[in-house]
């Protein structure tokens, strides 16, 4: 970028990181945003975490589109372009891609990570040779534009695994009116297909929220390591445990770092100070009731078409149209 760009006041993502963090770190609960999770590390991490266990979301979600993907693409419809949000590898993508490879007009995966982008739509572009694939490197939380798309009969926002729940409600429902905006800016009516995970018990969800090998703790720690890294700061990783809490007003974990004594960190030359017990609340991810996700979505035109659930109702996908 020249300097000229700079100068007037552009932002570059490393500008926004260093923004972010630091407003988040002066406020009286301490907080940073959960998509600086995913830097290459953090994306690593959160793909095995994917494949623990005691991590329900990922095989529950991909279960249920396993089961009615002949109902799902025959309601996705013809020539569609799909827009899938935090993409990551996009291996969920791929049990719709199967059946849809022929039908597509465009994939266009869009995701904050550029390794883990890149990554996937090299595998894409190769299992799927006849399809095109638009990677779109960016902070879906902004505006952002699309790359020029191809003739399509419609728009669906493919938005899986429970991102939602990372949001809160006033940034849902920014979420659902941007991806109003997406899909409602082509030919035919605009779809969106949207998994959330569901309420259920707590010894079934702390559990997936700190698991017995540490990967959790190793992702929601990573966030500290890259901000020494990125942010010229002096964090001390042994000085940090990893908590996730139930928060039953909000119906969502919570994930936190825990400061284990009285101390002080500097972030790009400002200091901070930490009481032994504080915390920097990192993550939220929300559980929702039958009714929860359409609520939301209702507010920015979207009508629910479809909910499959899994048996015990543990996560649903939602199909809604503008
Ligand atoms: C993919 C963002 C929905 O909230 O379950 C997993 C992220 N955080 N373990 C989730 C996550 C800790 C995950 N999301």
């Amino acid at each position: 970028m020249p300097d000229s760009a700079l100068a007037s006041g552009a932002t570059t993502a490393a500008d926004a990181f260093r923004r972010d963090v630091l407003s988040g770190l002066r406020k009286s609960q301490k907080t940073l945003p959960s998509k600086y999770l995913y830097d290459a590390r953090g994306s690593e991490l959160f793909d095995q975490i994917t494949r623990l266990d005691v991590y329900y979301p990922t095989e529950t979600e991909r279960a249920i589109l396993r089961e009615h993907i002949g109902e799902i693409a025959a309601a996705i419809g013809d020539r569609p372009i799909v827009v899938e949000y935090g993409s990551g590898s996009s291996d969920k993508t791929r049990i719709l891609l199967e059946e849809l490879q022929h039908e597509i007009a465009a994939y266009v995966p869009i995701d904050i990570s550029p390794s883990a982008l890149g990554d996937a739509a090299e595998r894409l572009r190769q299992r799927y040779p006849a399809m095109e694939v638009l990677p779109v490197a960016a902070d879906y939380t902004r505006p952002l534009a699309l790359p020029e798309l191809p003739p399509h009969d419609h728009i669906v926002v493919f938005f899986p695994g429970s991102t939602i729940g990372n949001f809160e409600a006033d940034e849902a429902r920014a979420f659902f009116a941007q991806a109003a905006r997406v899909a409602g800016s082509g030919r035919g009516t605009g779809g969106l297909l949207i998994g959330a995970d569901q309420r259920k018990p707590l010894d079934v969800l702390i559990p997936a929220y700190d698991d017995p090998e540490g990967v959790t703790a190793a992702f929601n720690l990573n966030l500290l390591t890259r901000i020494n890294r990125e942010l010229d700061a002096d964090f001390d990783l042994g000085l940090w445990r990893h908590e996730a809490r139930w928060n039953e007003n909000e119906s969502r974990i919570e994930m936190h770092l825990v400061s284990q004594a009285d101390q002080r960190a500097t972030v790009a030359g400002e200091a901070f100070a930490f009481a032994s017990g504080e915390t920097i609340h990192t993550e939220i991810s929300t559980k929702y009731g039958p009714e929860g996700l359409a609520d939301l979505a209702a507010d920015a035109g979207w009508t629910r078409q479809d909910r499959w659930t899994d048996a015990r109702s543990w996560f649903a996908v939602e199909r809604y149209t503008l």
